[in-house]
């Protein structure tokens, strides 16, 4: 295979090696926080399961020979060669939402030690480190804010605000960071990390059917849609379920409703997607009138001011609802991500890459929110997506075929190979 810079390397990838491996690496990995019933998976932050995950981590790493080290924020760097400005890094996530699936993020880590196989097995020398990455609370589903980790790493998050985030039991993530020895004081802005990644590569699963549309295994990422999380607080009067007569009521469930109805119609009009997926009822009495609920809306579109109008006018909505039931309503932006466009010369390089390997790979955008996207904020940075029969994620149905999760390994081993065999200037700038 001849890289875009000339440079030869017979990245003879066997993907029956590879299928082995991918069987034998997905099996010790899958049991980590499965629930038996559902086959979801429950991974969050600073949780026993969490040390599971950080401990497969540190195992898979180890026995690889890489040098593990975990940043003030609590993600862990497993790197190949010594720690240097300029590094080629990989990875993903580890954790999940509520009942997720397997591969989202799990498979971007397993595929990155892998595709460091099929780089040793190659002969490759890279001129540069390679660092594999596992970014903590990526879904935000402990302490509600995505992508924490990478936030805190590129100061788009204030530590303090971080660190005063709870969860659903009230602990802070200070405390859950400190009882898993993660000293939550130092966390924040780390340029000394980021000065280390001269670009980053993220191999995530498909969520959505656009590879499926196109007939391709392997896909490039152009863009992540502009998307938000908005907490609405409906208080009214919790009172007897049984007694209170109608005209009598506040009930906070009933403006509630209707706005739940509305940011579906609105969503539409906005051509975006609107989804009230968390909702919390206080006190969550079948013999009581809510006192108050709290619902987090998710809403995402192509372009900033379609998400912008979405809440606008939803806002307005849920109000009107609140003044006709005597229900007090509050909405406030709990996280935003701005449209991001990917590197366009480090997208075009990999497209060139795979080419030369043989893949052809569509180029295409994404709803969904990744660590890569807060990266790239500060490190030239791509994503690789692998076919998602289904297009189904955060679901326990969320699946991948082997065959493409082994041409996605492939994918990764061709532009990982590129990347560290290249001049450092046509890295880090992405040229
Ligand atoms: O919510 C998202 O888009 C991502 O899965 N964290
Ligand atoms: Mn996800
Ligand atoms: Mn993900």
């Amino acid at each position: 295979m001849t890289s875009p810079n000339g440079s030869t390397t017979n990245l003879s990838a066997d993907p029956a090696a590879i299928r082995r491996s991918f069987d034998h690496t997905w099996a010790t990995l899958s049991p980590i926080g499965r629930d038996r019933v559902s086959g979801g998976y429950n991974r969050f932050p600073f949780t026993a399961v969490d040390l599971s995950l950080r401990e497969w981590f540190t195992a898979e790493a180890t026995k690889r020979g890489l040098d593990v080290e975990v940043d003030r924020n609590g993600n862990q760097w497993a790197w190949w060669g010594t720690p240097t400005s300029g590094a080629v890094a990989t990875g993903s996530h580890l954790d999940s939402v509520p009942g997720g699936g397997a591969f989202d993020g799990p498979l971007g880590v397993v595929s990155s030690f892998l595709a460091l196989d099929a780089l040793r097995a190659a002969g490759v020398t890279p001129v540069r480190p390679l660092v594999i990455i596992n970014f903590f609370e990526e879904e935000g589903s402990r302490f509600g804010l995505a992508c924490l980790g990478s936030r805190l790493m590129t100061g788009q998050t204030n530590p303090d605000t971080a660190r005063a985030l709870t969860d659903n039991d009230g602990i802070s993530l200070a405390d859950a960071a400190d009882a898993a020895g993660i000293r939550a004081q130092d966390m924040g802005h780390d340029a000394d990390a980021l000065a280390k990644i001269g670009v980053f590569v993220e191999l995530h699963v498909e969520q959505g059917k656009n590879l499926v549309d196109q007939n391709a295994s392997v896909g490039v990422a152009s863009a992540i849609w502009p998307h938000g999380r908005w907490r609405f607080t409906f208080t009214g009067e919790g009172n007897h379920a049984g007694t209170t007569a109608l005209v009598d009521r506040r009930d906070p469930m009933l403006p509630f409703a209707t706005t739940i109805l509305a940011a579906r119609s609105i969503a539409e009009t906005h051509d975006a997607v609107s989804t009230f997926g968390r909702v919390r009822v206080d006190p969550n009495g079948t013999n009581a009138i809510p006192a108050r609920v709290d619902a987090w809306l998710d809403t995402r579109a192509a372009d900033e001011a379609s998400v912008s109008g979405v809440v606008r006018d939803l806002s307005a909505e849920a109000s009107a609802a609140g003044t006709a039931h005597g229900v007090e309503v509050e909405v406030s932006q709990e996280s935003w991500t701005p449209v991001i466009d990917f590197h366009r010369p480090l997208r075009d390089r990999l497209v060139a890459t795979l080419d030369t390997a043989g893949i052809s790979a569509p180029v295409l955008p994404t709803g969904a929110g990744h660590d890569a996207g807060i990266l790239s904020n500060a490190v030239p940075t791509a994503m690789l997506f692998v076919r998602n029969p289904t297009g189904v994620s955060h679901s326990p149905r969320e699946y991948a075929e082997e065959v493409d999760c082994v041409d996605g390994v492939i994918a990764l081993a061709a532009v990982l190979t590129d990347l560290l065999t290249s001049p450092a200037e046509t890295v880090t700038a992405g040229q």
